[in-house]
């Protein structure tokens, strides 16, 4: 993979630091913390030693909590600089006992009725994550590239945001992100929080397309920003989430199959089995990774299938974790006695089908497990990837084996040569026993290789890098658009060119624009601050201020009143100049609205909280306050029912702005009213500024000497963007200096 723009040095902040440091004589002594992200970054940073064409020219620097460790810097360790972060012992249980663990992780992982939520854990989730802002920023240098992990730091990215805004910042989540129907049983000012907390990234990573399609939807409900694709307008930048599947270091175990030592370890299994077949597993204790229901699987099939009794062992290694937890302490009771039952029930003299193990393998001892075994039996619940999966495929060299693999595992989507389950259902999990143990050489062979091609290609370092060039990507999109966002220097110039000009014309678009938009159009009303920046600049008379809008006329009089300005209305059918009456040039009947409402009142019961607002000329179909989603759905069937009517009938068009689909007469719009207006007088100075498509219309009737500004951050044929109404107002103040 090429790199496409190298960033200076890696940050990694993570939960835990990738090493246990136990005070010895000499100082500190580093042991190496087991975990998918560990591995991963160890891999990577061993290959940027290695390589000479590095992408990151430091050291890396590697920031976790570490609460009796000595000051940065004076940790030696070859791999990374070390940053340790102390959180209290008190606080460390509310934010990663509590908020993390008891909360976050069982709902995230679908276990609703496992999770907690007391008011106090928020607050300590915050209060950590600040120290950890407070301690990293003293550390980071332009050129960094900060890369967050994981769901006990979500609100990180925006407190680091905040205290350096031109700040390279990546989040990547290891664990599902759930559908919002899970998502939003959190309190609504902690899912809002988590949200912006994230979005504070410029790249957001999961494991899946699933995940990330959960987490835009879950920004549509909380923000309402815009996201096309995969990209978030956020208020002030685009951000882009993505699925970035994390891989292994696959040559790592793929090598390691045939090493002397793990050689030595296959020979020793192989004489303690003899001819028996090994089904094997490997996970942390957790209650996501579906043991009890993995063991009454096995039980199922040494039911349904005695003559396989005595012939195949069954080796479940647990790896301890969070063990102090009481949930988990009654969990590995569970197990231990559900083993227990089994062996009771199943046992001879000379045969015993669960090999229950309760420690954490050596690597050598993991690598010949996964070889020597007949069947890998990965059956979690809920897992975000499941690097097990990944591994057992990798190391499969001299006995290729069969793999059995839940759906519910992120690794899923890729390994879809496993034998795929549902890993709830005993009699599945029995069935595909069966199905791996009969399988053919041939057909392991082809299945085991499909996926190591696979895993070989798209690995831990193809990740990372994947990760970092669509990191460089979105910052060189959101430098685009900066170029064109209104700064000091651009504001100088067009207020220099106001100040100037003999005879200036204004364009002003009302809603998204001079007034936020409201939960329904009759609430947008003007405030006075506006209405007093619009009065100055039309008392100058130097000033011609056009108010161009689809609003109706009637709502644009009451909000400007007697002020001297000229009113544009429904997009150019009504133009009433100041002290004028209304006019129109349009004549087109609106014949076609009695086919049109009908259709537009079926979309109303068909797609609940939209509305319609019907004008002289034209019938808005209103979806702002509806399931984005589902109103998405909805518009393309509305879509395609017009422009069946379309057809037969020519006299109507339609128009799609923020949240509304419009159909009104045609022949007329917002550019075509501009341009009348344009060609009646001189003017050298001229300014548009809209927000939506239909004022794409006048952007590109005004003549290439003037200013247009669209509010918000889409592209679009103005020459510059704001990011909201307050920053426009801002400017239109700046002129008037
Ligand atoms: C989280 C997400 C996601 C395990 N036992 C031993 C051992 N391990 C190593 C494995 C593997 C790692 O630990 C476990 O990774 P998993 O992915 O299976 O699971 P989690 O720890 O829950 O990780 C998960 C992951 O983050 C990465 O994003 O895939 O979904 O929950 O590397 O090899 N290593 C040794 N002895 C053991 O006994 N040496």
């Amino acid at each position: 993979m090429i790199i496409k723009e190298p960033f200076d040095r890696l940050v990694i902040i993570a939960y835990r630091l990738p090493f246990k440091f136990v005070k010895s004589k000499e100082g500190f002594k580093a042991i190496q913390n087991a975990g998918g992200l560990v591995s991963a970054i160890l891999a990577l940073s061993e290959s940027f030693k290695k390589s000479k064409n590095t992408l990151v020219n430091n050291k890396i620097l590697w920031s976790g909590v570490g609460d009796h460790l000595p000051e940065p810097g004076k940790i030696e360790n070859e791999h990374f600089d070390i940053v340790p972060v102390r959180i209290p012992a008190r606080l460390n249980d509310q934010f990663y006992g509590g908020f993390s663990n008891d909360l976050i992780w069982p709902l995230f992982h679908y276990f609703s009725s496992y999770s907690v939520i007391k008011n106090n854990y928020f607050e300590a989730y915050k209060e950590a994550n600040i120290l950890f802002c407070q301690e990293i920023i003293k550390h980071i240098k332009p050129g960094d590239f900060i890369w967050i992990h994981d769901y006990q730091l979500l609100l990180l990215p925006e407190m680091i945001r905040q205290k350096i805004p031109d700040a390279t910042i990546g989040f990547f989540l290891h664990i599902p992100f759930p559908s919002y129907e899970i998502f939003r049983q959190l309190p609504r000012p902690w899912r809002d929080a988590i949200i912006q907390g994230m979005l504070g990234a410029d790249l957001i990573g999961f494991h899946t397309h699933d995940y990330t399609q959960h987490f835009i939807k879950s920004v549509k409900r909380t923000t309402g920003f815009e996201c096309r694709q995969n990209v978030i307008f956020t208020s002030n930048k685009v951000v882009k989430a993505d699925a970035f599947p994390i891989g292994i270091d696959f040559e790592k175990f793929h090598q390691a199959s045939y090493d002397k030592a793990v050689l030595k370890e296959k020979d020793k299994i192989r004489k303690s089995l003899g001819e028996q077949k090994l089904v094997f597993s490997v996970d942390r204790l957790d209650y996501t990774k579906g043991l009890l229901s993995r063991l009454l699987g096995f039980e199922t099939f040494l039911e349904k299938n005695p003559g396989w009794r005595s012939k195949v062992v069954f080796n479940m290694v647990v790896v301890p974790s969070r063990d102090s937890i009481e949930k988990y302490k009654e969990m590995k009771k569970e197990i231990e006695s559900t083993v227990g039952r089994i062996n009771g029930r199943f046992s001879t003299l000379s045969w015993r089908p669960l090999v229950y193990q309760y420690k954490t393998l050596s690597f050598n001892e993991l690598v010949a497990l996964y070889d020597i075994s007949d069947v890998g039996l990965i059956t979690p619940l809920r897992d975000g990837m499941n690097l097990v999966a990944k591994e057992f495929v990798a190391s499969q060299r001299e006995n290729l084996d069969a793999l059995i693999l839940s759906e519910m595992a992120g690794a899923a989507a890729e390994l879809n040569e496993a034998l795929i389950i549902n890993p709830a259902d005993n009699n599945e999990i029995a069935e595909a026993i069966l199905t791996a143990l009969e399988m053919s050489p041939l057909e392991k062979k082809t299945r085991i290789e499909r996926m190591q091609n696979r895993i070989a290609s798209y690995n831990v370092f193809t990740w990372a890098h994947d990760f970092f060039n669509q990191t460089n990507e979105i910052k060189s999109q959101q430098n685009m658009m900066r170029v064109k966002y209104i700064n000091p220097g651009i504001t100088g110039t067009i207020a220099m060119a106001y100040q100037k000009a003999g005879r200036r014309i204004l364009f002003l678009d009302y809603d998204g624009t001079l007034v936020a938009f409201a939960k329904y159009p009759e609430l947008a009303v003007i405030d006075k601050t506006t209405l007093k920046i619009v009065k100055k600049l039309a008392s100058d008379p130097r000033n011609h201020i056009v108010i161009i809008s689809g609003r109706g006329k009637e709502f644009l009089e009451k909000q400007f009143g007697t002020v001297p300005v000229t009113l544009v209305a429904e997009h150019g059918y009504f133009i009433k100049k100041a002290g004028e009456a209304w006019e129109s040039t349009i004549s087109a009947d609106a014949q076609w609205k009695e086919a049109v409402m009908p259709i537009l009142k079926e979309y109303v019961d068909r797609c609940n909280g939209t509305f319609i607002e019907e004008k002289t000329g034209s019938l808005a179909w209103h979806y702002r306050n509806a399931d984005m989603d589902f109103a998405q759905l909805r518009l393309n069937e509305l879509r395609d029912d017009l422009a069946e009517i379309i057809r037969h009938k020519t006299d109507f068009e339609i128009l799609e702005g923020h949240k509304v689909l419009e159909v009104k007469s045609g022949k007329y719009d917002k550019g075509q009213a501009a341009a009348v207006l344009i060609a009646k007088e001189y003017y050298d100075f001229i300014l548009a500024a809209g927000d939506d498509k239909t004022d794409e219309f006048l952007f590109q009737a005004i003549p290439d000497f003037g200013y247009t500004i669209r509010v918000g951050l889409s592209p679009s044929f103005a020459r510059y963007n704001v990011p909201d109404t307050d920053s426009l107002l801002t400017l239109l103040q700046t002129l008037m200096r």
